[in-house]
């Protein structure tokens, strides 16, 4: 490791301590400081590199700081970044038509981050179902699965059902009921008892903070047929699981299911803003009139740049189909690993996670410092789980090594 400042003008030690003194403590982040990023790499102060396992909870699918991308900001900034939606601007049709044409979706809500694209598809549920579905005002159901995670605001932690997320903020949104994850047949019971106030149901193709929860084959396809018959909105949350992590370009492209209305986040814009954006067709989208949603960055020319760079970049540098193929291997690769803590690996595309049984007071945060010493960082979710998700530009040979590194870290613990 080495101790000489390169990267900025403060020492880890100094950021570390500056975050405890002037910041919220709503995170408790692992020991390293990040100064610099380049594809797969991040550097901290000192000059000490690292694999990035998390990529920024998938929100750099890209890799760290892409020329493509960073150049259109770059450029774009110049010239004009945010105009207000009080005017029409010139990028914000041709993103719109992009994006659109990029998903086969008739229309596109721009947001900025993953909750608000999670709370405008909500929003437009409840519209659809009153204006199209006959719904009684007010009387509108929205079914969540356990184990989710949406994001931060008020309807988001009204769907939760992890206390971390909702706990001490109440009272919560109404109108919400919970099913469980991975099972049809609870959608099916919902559905046939609430069905006619339903307006969506909500679901995450992978339950990525639940731990990498990956459900059975068809279950995303048996609950969208399901919606159909009860006409109920299918509503994908991509933000994580979406944007080629999963080694397709949606995790719904596994099932050729094709949501009524999809959300997608995080690699929308290469970890360069926050961008964020819903995609529906006409007779869901159109039910917001003018004045009825919206947001200050929504759609800013500086948003607009930046996500069709970013979608240029997955479709250019085929990211889906890196992240198929490298899935394969790293999963072969972490399965090779023989420790009783190391309980189960599970993932697809570059989405992966490893459960870890707790032993002799090593938890999954300990391995997380350890392979921080050894050149990788991630983070565990929840106490036995450490995702797995390296940016989808890694090549082969680093994928190896890093899991070679992962490996090391196994075998060096005692148990
Ligand atoms: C944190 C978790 C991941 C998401 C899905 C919507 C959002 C997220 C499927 C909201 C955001 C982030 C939030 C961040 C950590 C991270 C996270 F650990 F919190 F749960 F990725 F798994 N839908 N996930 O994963 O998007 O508003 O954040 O842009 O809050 O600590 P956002």
């Amino acid at each position: 490791m080495s101790d000489q400042l390169v990267y900025g003008k403060i020492r880890s030690q100094t950021a570390m301590e500056l975050e405890e003194r002037y910041g919220a403590h709503n995170y408790h982040p692992l020991p390293v400081v990040l100064a610099k990023g380049e594809g797969v790499f991040v550097w901290d102060p000192e000059g000490n590199r690292y694999y990035d396992f998390l990529s920024a909870y998938s929100a750099v699918n890209q890799g760290h700081c892409h020329p493509h991308i960073v150049n259109a900001l770059i450029n774009q900034a110049k010239e004009l970044t945010l105009t207000s939606r009080a005017f029409f601007n010139n990028r914000l049709g041709e993103y719109e038509k992009f994006i659109t044409e990029f998903f086969n979706y008739d229309m596109v809500l721009p947001m900025n981050t993953g909750v608000e694209g999670v709370e405008t598809a909500v929003k437009l549920a409840r519209k659809w179902a009153y204006a199209v579905k006959g719904v009684e005002q007010n009387n509108a159901l929205v079914i969540f699965c356990e184990g989710n995670f949406h994001g931060r605001t008020m309807l988001a932690i009204s769907a939760s059902t992890d206390p971390d997320s909702y706990d001490g903020f109440g009272p919560f949104l109404p109108g919400i009921i919970k099913i469980p994850y991975n099972n049809p047949h609870a959608l099916k019971e919902a559905l046939l008892k609430h069905g006619k106030n339903v307006a969506a149901f909500v679901v995450e193709p992978i339950q990525g903070e639940a731990g990498v929860y990956v459900p059975d084959g068809g279950y995303l396809k048996q609950c969208y047929d399901l919606c159909k018959s009860h006409n109920v909105l299918f509503i994908a949350d991509e933000v994580q699981t979406g944007l080629a992590r999963t080694g397709k370009l949606l995790a719904c492209d596994y099932e050729q299911v094709r949501p009524d209305v999809l959300i997608l986040g995080k690699a929308l814009s290469g970890g360069v803003l926050p961008v964020s954006a819903v995609l529906a067709d006409k007779d869901i989208m159109l039910t917001i009139k003018p004045g009825q949603h919206g947001s200050t960055f929504g759609g800013f020319p500086l948003a607009c740049v930046v996500a069709q760079a970013a979608l240029e970049v997955i479709r250019d540098e085929k990211l889906a189909e890196r992240a198929y193929e490298l899935g394969i291997v790293f999963r072969a690769e972490l399965e090779k690993i023989d420790h009783p803590m190391l309980k189960l690996v599970r993932g697809k595309g570059l989405l992966n996670a490893i459960v870890v049984e707790p032993k002799n007071g090593i938890e999954a945060w300990d391995l997380c410092i350890k392979l921080k010493e050894k050149g990788i960082i991630c983070k565990p979710t929840h106490r036995y789980i450490i995702r797995l998700a390296p940016p989808l530009v890694i090549t082969k040979e680093q994928l190896l090594e890093a899991s070679q590194i992962i490996k090391s870290v196994f075998t060096e613990i005692q148990v």
